[in-house]
């Protein structure tokens, strides 16, 4: 079951350079930094809020670490802005199977390693709507409460 809205993906020039915006203009600092070779991204995560079922709620900054990336070709092609959006849940496995038996295109078989050692798959834009949807479980639980 999706039971929030995890993180909105933001595609950027400069993930430093956008955090400094986010932190001046609304006090959101950065929680958390990564590169993720797979995924093509170097990425700072800001945590806006907490959720009634104890998880919060992120921004996740997105800088391509290589032109040929997801979120390089994107911003190639639109220039800054939302890339995705990520919904939370603490069963990625299920979630997608049964999404995917709806016959929205699953991008992956297996879900893969996202932020902070969370389990990533993301639904084809194509079948949403034009929107770019990310399913995702935070490592050891259904919530990233403790970061
Ligand atoms: C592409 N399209 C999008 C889109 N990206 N539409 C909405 N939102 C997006 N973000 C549209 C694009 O305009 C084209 O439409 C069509 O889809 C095909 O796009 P393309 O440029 O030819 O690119 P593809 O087909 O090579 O790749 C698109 C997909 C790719 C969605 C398959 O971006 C992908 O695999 N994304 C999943 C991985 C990802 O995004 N990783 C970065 C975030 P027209 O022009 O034909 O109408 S990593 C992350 O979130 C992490 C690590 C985390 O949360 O922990
Ligand atoms: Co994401």
């Amino acid at each position: 079951m999706l039971t929030r809205i995890d993180h909105i993906g933001i595609a950027c020039f400069d993930v430093e350079e956008t955090a400094g915006f986010y932190a001046r203009t609304y006090g959101f600092e950065v929680a958390h930094t990564e590169v993720n070779e797979e995924q093509g991204v170097r990425e700072a995560m800001l945590r806006v809020n907490g959720t009634d079922d104890g998880g919060a709620t992120w921004l996740q900054l997105l800088e391509p670490v290589r032109e040929d990336s997801a979120v390089g070709k994107w911003l190639a092609k639109n220039g800054e802005g939302v890339h995705h959006i990520a919904f939370g849940t603490a069963d990625v496995d299920a979630d997608s199977e049964e999404i995917g038996e709806k016959g929205v295109r699953v991008l992956y078989d297996e879900p893969r390693r996202g932020s902070m050692d969370s389990r990533i798959t993301f639904l084809h834009p194509k079948d949403c709507h034009g929107v770019l949807t990310e399913l995702v479980t935070a490592a050891g639980s259904s919530s990233r409460a403790d970061h």
